[in-house]
């Protein structure tokens, strides 16, 4: 049975990964911080078989001791610090998750693995987000980098640093750069599903507007349970190496708004939605959509989830769970 070590298991990778390693036989072990996480719950509710271990991306002998205990074939670092716009409030901590707890993390499996590196693959989650100020259109693996966040910039460091492993070790590391993926586990913060929970509050008339920001941005918005799939045949390949994972679609937040709203049979969105400069970022992503070719051809990858059914999921989602609530 293969065995596989998941950080960021709380998160909405962490779940979708863990349920499709698990159904492929893997024994899944999930990195969880913090004495008492919130979210262990539920992890131990959605994903049962999964046996979490104490640690944190900061503290490298943690990240040891679960390594002993796992004793993995496969690593995914999915942890990190994951909101932009948090990532301006708190780039210093943002800095050591995101992008130090990338070396603290390769670090460990070398000092685990010692003189049998191979014995262990590696996953970082990189991200769409270090093209920042797009270079050209669309973005391929050999696009430049121009990160444009505290948050783009930790995911430059890490993504190097994983080829940099690769590269000094012949370790078998991955990059992944994901572009937007989405769910009905998606947090609350990012904009899709604050748009979902949204448009389903103002339905059900629990909530009379939505107040966000840039309207104008657009992003290649893809389902994670596709993404998930991607993570792992990485991992399968014969080397490791650098692969965009995208819909090849993009679409801007007005476009998003359209499309919730319709979903509730609601035309005319913009009579309930209002800006707010707070939702501004200092520096933005305009536009980002993702040329998938090599994960197509290498991985033979394909998204199955259209733009349009994945808002339409998660309007559904919001809608049933705040009805059941009433
Ligand atoms: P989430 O924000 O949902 O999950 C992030 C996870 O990281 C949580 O489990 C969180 O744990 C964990 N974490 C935070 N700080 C630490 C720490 N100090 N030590 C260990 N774990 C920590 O992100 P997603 O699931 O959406 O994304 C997974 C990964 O993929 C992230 O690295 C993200 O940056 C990256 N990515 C995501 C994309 C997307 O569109 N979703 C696109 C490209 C990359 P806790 O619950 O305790 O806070
Ligand atoms: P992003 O996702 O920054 O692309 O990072 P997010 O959903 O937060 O923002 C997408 C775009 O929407 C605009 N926007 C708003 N965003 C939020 N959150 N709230 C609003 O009210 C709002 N109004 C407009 C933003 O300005 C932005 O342009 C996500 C994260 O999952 C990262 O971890 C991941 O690496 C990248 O996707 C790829």
């Amino acid at each position: 049975m293969p065995r596989a070590l998941i950080t960021g298991i709380t998160g909405q990778d962490g779940l979708y990964l863990a349920e499709l390693l698990l159904d492929k036989g893997y024994d899944v072990f999930g990195l969880i911080r913090g004495q008492n996480n919130p979210k262990a719950e539920l992890v131990a509710r959605t994903v049962p078989d999964v046996r979490v271990l104490a640690g944190d991306l900061t503290d490298l002998s943690s990240l040891l001791r679960a390594l002993n205990t796992s004793q993995p074939d496969e690593v995914y670092n999915l942890g990190a610090i994951s909101f932009v716009a948090y990532s301006w409030e708190q780039a210093s901590l943002t800095t050591d998750v995101t992008a130090k707890g990338v070396l603290n993390i390769l670090e460990a499996i070398r000092l685990y693995a010692g003189s049998d590196l191979s014995g262990v693959r590696f996953y970082q989650a990189s991200s769409s987000e270090m093209f920042g100020k797009v270079q050209h259109v669309p973005q391929s693996e050999s696009t430049l980098l121009w990160p444009r966040s505290p948050y783009g910039v930790a995911k430059t460091f890490g993504h190097y640093m994983t080829i940099n492993y690769r590269e000094s070790y012949g370790m078998h590391a991955s990059s992944g750069i994901l572009f937007n993926h989405e769910s009905p586990r998606r947090g609350p913060e990012f904009v899709t599903r604050k748009v979902s929970l949204g448009v389903a509050a103002i339905k059900l008339g629990l909530q009379e507007k939505l107040v966000m920001g840039n309207l104008e941005a657009r992003r290649d918005w893809g389902f994670a349970g596709d993404y998930v799939d991607a993570m792992w045949r990485m991992l399968q390949q014969p080397e490791g190496g650098d692969y965009v994972v995208a819909t090849g679609v993009t679409h801007s937040i007005r476009d998003l708004l359209a499309a919730a709203f319709s979903a509730v049979d609601i035309p005319e969105w913009e009579k309930y939605v209002e800006h707010d400069d707070r939702f501004l970022r200092p520096a933005e992503v305009d536009m980002l959509i993702g040329d998938a070719t090599k994960a197509k051809s290498t991985l033979d990858w394909a998204p199955t989830v259209t733009f349009g059914e994945l808002v339409q999921m998660m309007v559904e989602s919001d809608l049933a769970a705040l009805t059941a609530s009433l």
